[in-house]
């Protein structure tokens, strides 16, 4: 096929801005690391058998905000609001649930186990006694207790391509909660200043490429039979519904989360081909809670209309 018919058919043109995507980009650090730790993960995972058939579900979870590098050798990024809440607590519900994670989170973001800690700076949390031990200070002594022990309890039971297709042979099993905030815009490496951009060359004009969404693709190439779940962001509540159900139909998820930056830890909705369901948080509970307890159902649902189909497991 010519470069130029290529370029007349939107499928192959958009397969051939994901191929440039990634060709472009500076390779992933310790890939051939990742890449083995994630198999024995998958591999330890997917052999936990009840009666001889396996049935543990893998769940890779995104969490945080992404950053975009304005500069080669980064001095200056932009950056958006997410706090990584909503991945961490998801995490806790779906290991509570009997799932396996994959947790793939940005560094500093909030943590599984540790959002009920206090505040507190950490050397204030503790105490020395008699100049040789050091104990937690009494009044923060119950809250980290209990972090230690859910933090143990999960550990005993137990980069998004390589993610998807080291999950592919897990067929229906495998679930993808996409939860972080990930940037619609970025400066390909290519046009990005090695150097630090200099302040005394006047305004910066800069102009932003649209980040390919990798949605359709995981659901096409690297992980077909996987259930995904793919969220959605809004900042104005009369384009939050009408957008999720275009993302649920453009990128054939299972199930589109809506949500409102203010109110997303009281309320969410999931959109799905066969209609929509609002979760409201109940007081004193994390809306995840019900929220993961319903993806979970739809998962089952899901695993179970896949039976009989060409998954061989
Ligand atoms: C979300 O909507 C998440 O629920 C939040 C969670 C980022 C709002 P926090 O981390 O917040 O607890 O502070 N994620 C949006 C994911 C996203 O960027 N979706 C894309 C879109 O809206 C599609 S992949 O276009």
């Amino acid at each position: 096929m010519s470069s130029s018919s290529r370029l007349d058919d939107p499928e192959e043109s958009f397969m051939t801005e994901v191929e440039n995507f990634f060709n472009t980009a500076p390779p992933l650090k310790d890939h051939s690391v990742i890449e083995e730790k994630l198999k024995g993960f998958i591999e330890r995972n997917s052999h936990a058998s009840e009666n001889g058939v396996s049935m543990k579900r893998i769940v890779c979870v995104t969490s945080g905000g992404t950053t975009v590098p304005l500069e080669q050798r980064c001095v200056r990024y932009i950056d958006n609001f997410s706090s990584g809440h909503r991945g961490a607590a998801s995490t806790e519900c779906f290991l509570k649930a009997g799932y396996a994670v994959i947790y793939l989170h940005r560094r500093g973001t909030c943590q599984p186990y540790c959002r009920s800690l206090p505040d507190d700076p950490l050397l204030e949390c503790f105490e020395s006694v008699n100049g040789s031990s050091v104990q937690v200070q009494q009044a923060q002594a119950e809250a980290v207790r209990k972090a230690i022990a859910n933090h143990h309890a999960a550990l005993q039971q137990g980069l998004l391509q390589m993610i998807g297709v080291a999950l592919r042979d897990l067929g229906s099993r495998a679930m993808f909660y996409l939860a972080a905030a990930v940037s619609d815009f970025y400066v390909p490496w290519e046009s990005l200043a090695e150097h630090k951009i200099q302040s005394s060359a006047g305004p910066l004009d800069m102009r932003l490429a649209q980040v390919p969404k990798m949605l359709s693709v995981l659901r096409k190439d690297w992980a077909p039979l996987a259930f995904c779940i793919s969220f959605k962001l809004e900042t104005d509540s009369h384009i939050l519904l009408e957008k999720a159900s275009t993302a649920l139909k453009k990128y054939n998820m299972h199930a589109v989360v809506a949500n409102e930056l203010v109110t997303r830890k009281e309320e969410v909705t999931v959109v799905t081909t066969h209609g929509k369901i609002c979760i409201r948080r109940e007081a004193g509970d994390d809306v995840e809670n019900p929220l993961i307890e319903l993806l979970v159902q739809k998962h089952t649902a899901h695993i179970e209309g896949n039976k009989g189909t060409m998954e061989g497991q």
